[in-house]
């Protein structure tokens, strides 16, 4: 069970306060599917995939996107219990959605990203350390009712 410090806690609220989570999220969704563009076929319902440039203005994507940092945001009001908030959204991915977990993580670095470029000066060794941390927890809570 990973443990967040108080400091570890304050330097994750304070980027968080700050987060346009439908900006935020439509980034990292959108670079995710281009970066590794084998998780685009989780979205192939969602309209026009063929370019970068038709991702990042994929209005489904962006929609997405902000449901996904919204859902990552009751983790920062959580950071003590990740593993009971995330138990449903776990069983959702692993039995109905069948998300492969390895790609939790890689979307936690991809946000990790997006966040260092929009809060480059704030974004300290021990601010992205703490981040760090928090996306990880956050797969793994993601991936612990997989089976
Ligand atoms: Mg998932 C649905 C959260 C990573 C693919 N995801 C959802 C939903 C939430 C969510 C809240 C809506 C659930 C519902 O309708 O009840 N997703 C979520 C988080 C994270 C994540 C918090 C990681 C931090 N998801 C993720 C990744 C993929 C993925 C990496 C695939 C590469 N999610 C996915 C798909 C759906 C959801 C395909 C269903 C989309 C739809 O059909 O509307």
């Amino acid at each position: 069970m990973v443990h967040f410090t108080a400091e570890e806690k304050a330097a994750i609220t304070s980027i968080w306060e700050k987060v346009d989570v439908e900006k935020a999220g439509g980034e990292t969704l959108g670079r995710l599917l281009i970066v590794y563009p084998w998780t685009q076929r989780f979205f192939d319902k969602f309209g026009n995939l063929s370019s970068a440039q038709a991702i990042m203005g994929n209005p489904r994507i962006r929609a997405h996107g902000k449901k996904v940092l919204t859902s990552l945001g009751f983790a920062v009001k959580n950071m003590d219990n990740l593993k009971e908030v995330f138990a449903h959204l776990s069983e959702l991915h692993c039995d109905k959605l069948h998300v492969d977990p390895e790609n939790f993580k890689l979307l936690g670095n991809m946000l990790v990203i997006v966040l260092s470029g929009y809060f480059a000066k704030e974004f300290t060794p021990e601010v992205h350390a703490a981040w760090q941390k928090l996306v990880i927890g956050v797969a793994n809570a993601l991936a612990h009712k997989y089976h």
